[in-house]
């Protein structure tokens, strides 16, 4: 993950069939790389396009250093997108590049121009496929035209791992960018199949988490821990704050559209995609640029002038971006920072996007002396800083003109960033039975933090937060951040109460397991309160709360019993599912998973008595991706799937 960190930004480029129609098709211009779909094209009048692919003007070497130049360490394209058309030489079909009247294998050209150009080259490659007779489900308005009968998914699932072959043994991708993962065929089995294909062909490849089901929608990020792939893929949005630990690429278009679209006329200028890429930095994210190249092999007049723009910002100041890492502050009013450890030194980057009126810079919380302060761009000369208690003044140059595109004024400090931050106060759950443990933390290694447990005011003579507390009766934590003997932020408190579990009943229940029932779930887009009015089908009972194979679409779907409670104690449950699914334990609701959404996770507590506890989940899946998983922890203990032998009915 090294290089891919150290990046911070790349290219991504979707070209294909679809940049011939350029997003017009009857008269609606309004299309992009989903108009095969969008525009209801059957397959037939869409394969006319194959023997129309001529993109004469497409010079590889062209792209890739327009991609070097704009400061972009890699570049992903789109070897195969939705419509199934191949921009490689593909030995598994006709319905590719090289058989069209260019006959040029695009992915070997630009592969060796990337190269060329110092940029790694990778590839976009959706598991949707709307040409190959095998791949299911059709699109919905051509059922019958292209019947399902005959397909076979299993065939298609070889089809795609002998392409994907393909792709790493002949391009050697730095990434296998992955897409299409969200319609129902698809699970997780299928995700890690294909991930482990691609960690066998090329253990040095990355693979972004969109192999597998739990991207949890546009949003990106993993919504459960089984998930596969190496890092995270928020889309045409940057998501509120970095996750520490966490990799992740938000991937956005230049104006509105992925494919060419000739008529698109929202691009967004070079100061905002600037702003974009300076903000996901910031949050310690990788930034995807789209282009969407033209029918002749050129890309936009406007992208290639953004790109320019961007070029030369980046050629002053992209020792702000390349290899930094994350703020150190939570929130800056006027801009960003990024940073760079250099050793001995620390290299705070600000990203000034509004000029202070007073030509005064304020850093808020700043604990380290500056050692230098200097604008990046230019003679660097020095900056005077001012400390004001715990924030830090930097006086700007007067300029008779504030700068349009953001500045970038470096703090060098010695050491690690000390920043003034209140302490954090952390542990798995507010309340408890027997105890809970409690972290008192702070991003810091410079700073003290002072904490109390009888409510009391936090001070220098109080208790410093080392070890993770453990609190057996209720109590309020205090808790305050001291730098040198001096309190540098504001208290904070949290209280944990402790709390009497649940009692157990006492039900005829001597078999392990638990009912199973169908639901009418028609139009549902969440689980109605009288779920007992929509009872279909007793279904019988089944050994564990989970789906059996291939659950379909538009189903819903009911268990009940008792949990078997081996302990007094608070009790955690995680419930995932796509779509909506809720719990409910001795009839309240303990984790409210509903809605129609993509695999997202979702976690409650309860007190529970040991015994039996009347238990109830409930899941439904309108269409597409289809998933449920329940799983339980103990105070401490790691999530795990609630075992037969602790189901009853
Ligand atoms: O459906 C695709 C879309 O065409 C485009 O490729 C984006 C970019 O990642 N991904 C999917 C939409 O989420």
């Amino acid at each position: 993950m090294e290089w891919w960190r150290q990046a911070r930004f790349g290219m991504f480029i979707h070209w294909g069939l679809y940049a011939i129609p350029a997003g017009e098709w009857k008269g609606n211009k309004g299309y992009g790389e989903w108009i095969r779909d969008s525009a209801h094209i059957p397959v037939g009048t869409y394969d006319k396009f194959q023997p129309q692919w001529n993109p004469v003007k497409f010079d590889a070497d062209a792209w890739a250093k327009m991609a070097a130049d704009a400061g972009m360490k890699y570049l992903v394209l789109t070897s195969k997108h939705h419509d199934g058309f191949c921009l490689f030489d593909s030995k598994q079909t006709e319905w590719d590049v090289m058989n069209t009247p260019f006959g040029r294998d695009v992915c070997k050209e630009l592969a060796a121009a990337c190269k060329r150009h110092g940029v790694r080259f990778c590839t976009y490659h959706s598991i949707m496929d709307w040409h190959h007779p095998d791949y299911l489900p059709r699109r919905p308005w051509e059922k019958a035209e292209r019947s399902e009968d005959g397909a076979d998914f299993t065939r298609f699932e070889n089809y795609l791992h002998a392409q994907v072959t393909e792709v790493i043994q002949n391009y050697h991708p730095a990434v296998m960018w992955f897409d299409g993962e969200w319609e129902s065929t698809w699970n997780h089995d299928r995700g890690l199949r294909l991930f482990e294909l691609c960690r066998s062909l090329a253990p040095a490849m990355l693979v972004n988490n969109r192999v597998d089901v739990h991207r949890g929608g546009m949003g990106g990020f993993n919504a459960s821990n089984e998930a596969v792939g190496d890092f995270a893929t928020p889309e045409q949005e940057i998501p509120a704050t970095g996750i520490p630990g966490v990799d992740w690429e938000s991937c956005m278009t230049m104006n509105s559209h992925w494919g060419w679209n000739q008529a698109d006329p929202n691009w967004k200028s070079t100061k905002t995609l600037l702003h974009n890429l300076i903000d996901i930095a910031s949050k310690g994210g990788n930034y995807l640029l789209n282009i969407g190249p033209r029918a002749d092999g050129t890309f936009p007049p406007q992208a290639q002038e953004r790109l320019a723009e961007i070029g030369a910002w980046m050629k002053g100041n992209g020792e702000a971006i390349s290899g930094t890492t994350a703020s150190v502050f939570d929130s800056l009013p006027w801009g960003r920072c990024t940073v760079r450890r250099a050793g001995a030194t620390t290299k705070l980057y600000l990203h000034v996007f509004d000029w202070p009126d007073d030509g005064t810079l304020m850093v808020p919380g700043l604990g380290n002396d500056v050692q230098k302060a200097y604008l990046l761009e230019g003679p660097q000369t020095a900056l005077e800083c001012t400390r004001n208690g715990a924030n830090v003044g930097i006086t700007l140059p007067s300029m008779f003109v504030k700068p349009t595109m953001p500045s970038v004024v470096v703090l060098e400090v010695k050491g690690a960033p000390v920043v003034y931050k209140a302490p954090t106060i952390t542990a798995e759950a507010g309340e408890f039975v027997t105890s809970v443990a409690v972290t008192v933390g702070n991003a810091s290694p410079d700073l003290a933090i002072h904490y109390t447990l009888d409510g009391s005011e936090p001070s220098a003579q109080s208790p410093v937060a080392s070890a993770p507390l453990t609190i057996a009766a209720t109590c309020t934590v205090k808790a305050i951040t001291f730098h040198q003997g001096k309190p540098v932020s504001e208290v904070v408190a949290r209280t944990f109460t402790k709390v009497e579990p649940a009692p157990p009943v006492e039900p005829v229940a001597p078999n392990h397991g638990v009912r199973v029932a169908k639901l009418n779930m028609v139009q549902w887009s969440k689980i109605p309160d009288n779920r007992k009015d929509f009872l279909v089908d007793e279904l019988g009972t089944a050994p564990q709360i989970q789906l059996g194979k291939a659950p379909g679409e538009h189903v819903a779907m009911q268990w009940k019993g008792f949990l078997d409670v081996p302990q007094d104690e608070l009790y955690r449950f995680a419930l995932s599912s796509d779509d909506g699914s809720k719990l409910w334990i001795d009839g309240q609701t303990v984790v409210d998973n509903d809605g129609l959404h993509g695999s997202i996770e979702k976690q409650g507590t309860r007190a529970l008595g040991k015994g039996l506890h009347p238990i109830e989940v409930v899941w439904f899946n309108a269409t597409g991706g289809a998933e449920l998983k329940l799983r339980w922890a103990l105070p401490g203990g790691q999530f795990e799937e609630i075992p037969t032998s602790a189901l009853r009915y």
